[in-house]
């Protein structure tokens, strides 16, 4: 497909041999994604995982988010995906917004509980928590959170087949939020990440989440590249709010997984 980056395993006795393998297929400015040594009974050698440097510049800068900094943020997406996790990472994560005081604002009015969940956390942590039910509870609820720097706002999980998105859409156009990151398990098919991204037309980011639930999270790099959008942060596991990582350095390292390339 033409957005992935062209990889290839390179074999050979030595990494002098194996570059020069890289080199010949992918010219002198090849990138070594990843090296690994391999004992073959007596004999050792050494194998790469290489890529031309213009794909690995192309699918980083692809990837890699404006240096703007985001006021309102909300994070969408199909049930189950981490949303909420996430959103609760982000607020305490001290590499997320650092020293900006945060609050919330929750959307997810259906699922019972989920206003609790949201709630246990917030309070714990300190950060404010509004609930909009309809679109004329947004302005207040933003009015409330005027000396916050950062909003973060959770919704409802919606497949890309749910019948009542217009409500929570409707509520979401209300917030206006700079940046909407659309929470994908890097754990999907392709083609569902696809689907969902394409139902949700509105988003501007993409969150990987459950890296930790794919074997060396081989294919995370290539379903990332298949959204095409750009990734601040991907999560690694339910501790909050320490499972939180930068997205670019993670998935341009998934890259070089040996696991997917031909
Ligand atoms: N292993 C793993 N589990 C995660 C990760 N992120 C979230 N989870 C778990 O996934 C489950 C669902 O997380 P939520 O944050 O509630 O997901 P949600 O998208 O808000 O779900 P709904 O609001 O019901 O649509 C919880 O058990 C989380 O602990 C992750 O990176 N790794
Ligand atoms: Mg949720």
């Amino acid at each position: 497909m033409r957005r992935d980056v062209t990889r290839r395993i390179f074999r050979g006795r030595d990494l002098v041999a194996v570059s020069a393998q890289a080199r010949a297929a992918f010219g002198d400015d090849a990138v070594v994604l990843r090296t690994s040594s391999l004992q073959v009974g007596a004999a050792s050698a050494i194998e790469i995982v290489a890529a031309p440097h213009r794909d690995v510049e192309r699918f980083r800068a692809r990837m890699t988010p404006k240096p703007e900094r985001p006021s309102v943020i909300a994070f969408v997406g199909p049930t189950g995906a981490g949303k909420t996790t996430t959103a609760v990472k982000a607020a305490l994560h001290p590499d997320a917004f650092g020293d900006r005081r945060v609050g919330f604002v929750t959307l997810d009015t259906y699922r019972a509980g989920a206003v609790a969940q949201l709630e246990t956390y917030a309070q714990v942590a300190g950060v404010p928590l509004e609930v909009a039910y309809e679109p004329a509870d947004v302005a207040p609820a933003l009015a409330r959170l005027a000396d916050r720097d950062v909003v973060i706002v959770d919704t409802p999980g919606r497949g890309p087949k749910a019948g009542d998105a217009a409500e929570w859409r409707a509520l979401l156009d209300a917030i206006a939020p700079d940046e909407v990151h659309l929470v994908v398990p890097a754990t999907v098919r392709r083609d569902v990440a696809e689907a969902v991204r394409d139902a949700m037309e509105h988003a501007t980011h993409a969150v990987l989440t459950k890296l930790d639930e794919v074997p060396e999270e081989s294919g995370v790099a290539d379903l990332a590249a298949a959204l095409d959008l750009p990734v601040r942060w991907v999560t690694d596991g339910q501790s909050i709010p320490t499972d939180l990582a930068a997205g670019v350095p993670r998935l341009v390292r998934a890259l070089g997984v040996r696991g997917g390339i031909e």
